[in-house]
């Protein structure tokens, strides 16, 4: 039996090749120059010092970009805004062209022998700028008289987006016995992947060819992107990585500097290597959420939820990334409403740039949106009730018997039991317990308090039409698992393994798994929205029965029999009635060619459900927040992996507490990041989350082969709102009414001090 996953070794000894590992036969090396101010136009950028740097081999400005026919960066959204409206989307250069939009857009790339040639040269680049005001939040740019980012998005709106009924709301909130309304903030954060983000491009002049070894969630997603900006086709481009030192979402997309690295690439006929900083992290990676909810809920008399209203106020940045509107709107409205059942809902979402870094995906992407706003509207509604909060939830889930169940935006819940998993995290939690636990928390002069949030997200969403897959055999035995998603810290080495050694009964050691490959490709959706092991470890599994197929006749020729005399089990091909056979391994060794496949198919979203109950301790005298219990019980549907799926929530937790306890990217008035490094940007450590359990409630879905949901996001989706209503519950102790994250210990210090200021 295999030990941990077949990554495991590899990662733990050093030998994983990240992307800044990467090295070309003469390449060069890049620096970026970036802008030092949040809005401004570039009245001239003068290059001449630069260039005369010793080593200095090229230094390439907007202007270059522009007469090399390099085009806008992508982004699209398959919706339409309110009134048919479609989504606007100005020009995204690779580096700024006449104005500048935010602290850290790459202005001109310096290319040279060394790095500290290039970061040396950068140096005397004189850039003159003329100063614009700035508008850092979504509401003061959506305000009258904001400071416009571009000509073609008047009042910085590029989207105005709804779902659901407006008039059925309307209706339910007039007859309703009592409405509860709150409004949250779901902060700004940084991604902060392990690695900073790199890139080594080469142009192979012979066969026009754009080869980019770059950090990336999925090759094939980041080839289109690229191949768009640089106007080639697809099949002139080849994204190639091995490993990836994290995703989180903010490896999605292409950036820029990629592009820009590309073009230096070209122009001088060398590989040209670039590798950020984590200041860079900080001031140029796409960052995430940064949106204000309003949330409404209409009761009746008994506590049944009548209908819902919810309104999105959305920092998008000063650029347009192509998830960052896709997980503002669809992402947010595909679990419309959670898991209560409840038809008249309405939302209303509105999209702004600002003169900060772009927003993308992160971890979650517009889920944790909808959770956080909706679970801590519904513990509100509990509290000015008067009521258990469990107890309003069990009154107001889906029964289970509904499914499937069309929510209020049109999606459509396929399975789920969410008073059962409720049920089984109370019991877990020891949810009777609690008040013994508050009493001895305050003996020691600590406010204890409890949290739970029933969470539903959707995962499965993905671009591509189809997910296609290889798995092929060579003559050592070895089969080579060929996928269009990138496995970045995910397990996917070890899970899609065992899914094909399930079928073909080939030992899971003798496979390996290729996803960004100079000469490997396959179609298909990256890394992301926890789709990898529903979607593609799906075709997975159908591409091994197709392999188990195929090998049927090849069997039969060397078996010396009909095929349909062959039996497959237990990985050997048997002739029926006797005792002649042959495995499948000694078969593909013979025959390797004969065996492979290369499968499609394409499997769709799915709703990973679940209750996360978590306990904290405050310390009033300091404000310190600690989170004394954990409990997550998820349906991720049918697992396969149960170590790594428990890795997965842990991971997904910590993340939520991360943002709910101390992560916050804070821009000041002028557009300047306040918050660029770790000195200022206070990252979650394993001990944040003590006392963590994960047990599983698993409601297989039939809407693909392996009847798995996905769970990759799930720890964030239900933390971020369990947590926070924990801290709530435990500040109301001593009078504090409302409180938002992030739960520091200065904020709930203040809070205590204001609450005990105005007893
Ligand atoms: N799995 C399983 N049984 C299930 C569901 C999943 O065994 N029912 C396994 C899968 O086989 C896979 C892992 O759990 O090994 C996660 O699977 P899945 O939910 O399909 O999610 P993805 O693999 O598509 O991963 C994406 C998801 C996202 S969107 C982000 S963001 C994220 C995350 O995963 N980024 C991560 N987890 C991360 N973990 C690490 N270490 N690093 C990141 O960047």
């Amino acid at each position: 039996m295999l030990k941990g996953r077949l990554e495991d070794d590899r990662m733990l000894m050093g030998r994983g090749r990240y992307v800044s590992d990467w090295n070309l036969p003469g390449q060069a090396y890049a620096h970026f120059v970036r802008s030092d101010r949040a809005h401004a136009e570039i009245a001239s950028i003068d290059v001449s010092a630069a260039l005369d740097r010793p080593g200095v081999l090229a230094v390439l400005t907007g202007k270059d970009v522009s007469a090399a026919g390099l085009k806008s960066l992508p982004c699209a959204v398959p919706v339409k805004g309110r009134g048919g409206a479609e989504l606007l989307k100005p020009h995204r250069p690779a580096l700024a062209q006449d104005k500048v939009r935010f602290v850290g857009e790459p202005v001109a790339i310096v290319v040279a022998e060394t790095v500290a040639a290039a970061a040396d040269a950068a140096e005397s680049i004189f850039i003159e700028y003329r100063e614009l005001p700035a508008v850092v939040r979504a509401d003061d740019a959506l305000a009258d008289g904001a400071p416009q980012l571009f000509d073609d998005v008047p009042g910085n709106c590029v989207f105005d987006f709804e779902a659901g009924d407006e008039k059925a709301a309307a209706e339910a909130f007039g007859r309703a016995a009592r409405v509860v309304r709150i409004a949250v903030d779901n902060t700004r954060v940084v991604g902060n992947p392990m690695e900073p983000r790199a890139c080594l491009a080469h142009y192979d002049a012979a066969n026009h060819m754009n080869v980019l070894y770059a950090c990336t969630q999925g090759a094939a997603g980041m080839r289109t992107q690229l191949a768009g900006v640089l106007g080639v086709g697809p099949e002139k481009v080849r994204i190639v990585a091995e490993e990836v030192g994290g995703g989180f979402g903010v490896r999605f997309n292409i950036y820029p500097e990629y592009c820009a690295t590309m073009l230096a690439a070209k122009t001088l006929g060398r590989p040209v290597k670039w590798v950020g900083s984590r200041s860079e992290v900080f001031l140029s990676d796409e960052q995430a959420r940064d949106v204000v909810s309003v949330g409404e809920l209409a009761l009746d008399a008994s506590g049944r939820f009548l209908g819902m209203r919810f309104g999105f106020t959305v920092n998008l940045g000063a650029y347009l990334c192509p998830t960052g509107p896709f997980i503002n709107t669809v992402g947010i409205i595909n679990a419309l409403g959670g898991v209560y059942d409840v038809k008249a809902i309405y939302s209303r979402a509105r999209l702004a740039v600002t003169n900060t870094a772009p927003m993308a995906a992160y971890r979650g992407a517009g889920r944790p949106v909808m959770s956080y706003v909706l679970e801590r509207l519904v513990d509100q509604a509990a509290f000015e009730l008067g009521m258990d909060p469990a107890e309003l939830r069990r009154r107001n889930f889906i029964d289970e018997n509904a499914f499937p169940y069309r929510i209020a935006s049109g999606y459509e819940y396929d399975s789920g039991d969410f008073a059962g998993c409720l049920e089984r995290a109370m019991q877990a939690a020891d949810w009777r317990g609690f008040a013994a636990r508050r009493e001895a928390s305050a003996k020691k002069g600590r406010l204890r308090g409890r949290g739970l949030s029933t969470y539903i997200e959707a995962t499965g969403a993905g671009f591509a039409p189809v997910d296609q897959v290889d798995v092929r055999f060579a003559s050592d035995g070895t089969v080579t698992l060929v996928a269009p998603t990138h496995n970045h810290g995910q397990g996917h080495e070890t899970t899609y393994a065992q899914i094909v050694s399930s079928v073909l009964g080939v030992q899971m050691e003798q496979i390996r798994l290729r996803t960004a490959h100079q000469d490997e490709f396959v179609v298909g959706n990256a890394t992301g929205g926890s789709r990898s092991l529903l979607a593609v470890g799906s075709v997975m599994q159908l591409a091994a029965k197709e392999v188990v197929e195929k090998g049927r006749q090849v069997a039969a020729d060397e078996l010396e029999a009909a095929a349909q005399d062959i039996e497959f089990r237990d990985g050997q091909y048997r002739i029926q009635g006797t005792d002649r056979a042959i495995s499948l391994a000694a078969l593909a060794r013979k025959h390797p060619a004969r065996m492979s496949v290369r499968y499609e198919n394409k499997f769709g979203s799915t709703f990973p459900n679940g209750c996360h109950i978590a306990e904290v301790e405050i310390d009033p005298e300091t404000g310190e927040a600690e989170i004394a219990s954990y409990l997550a019980c998820d349906d991720a549907g049918n697992v396969i992996n149960h170590q790594i799926v428990e890795g997965q929530v842990q991971g997904g937790v910590t993340q939520g507490a991360g943002q709910v306890f101390a992560e916050l990217a804070v821009y000041d008035e002028s557009g300047q990041l306040v918050t660029g490094s770790f000195m200022d940007y206070a990252m979650p450590r394993a001990v944040l989350v003590n006392n963590l359990r994960v047990i599983e409630h698993p409601v297989p879905t039939q809407s693909n082969p392996l009847g798995a949901k996905g769970v990759g996001e799930a720890g964030v989706t239900g933390s971020l709102p369990a947590l926070m209503n924990a801290v709530l519950d435990a500040l109301r102790q001593a009078g504090v009414e409302e409180f938002d994250m992030p739960a520091s210990p200065h904020r709930v210090w203040k809070a205590l001090h204001a609450a005990r200021a105005g007893a």
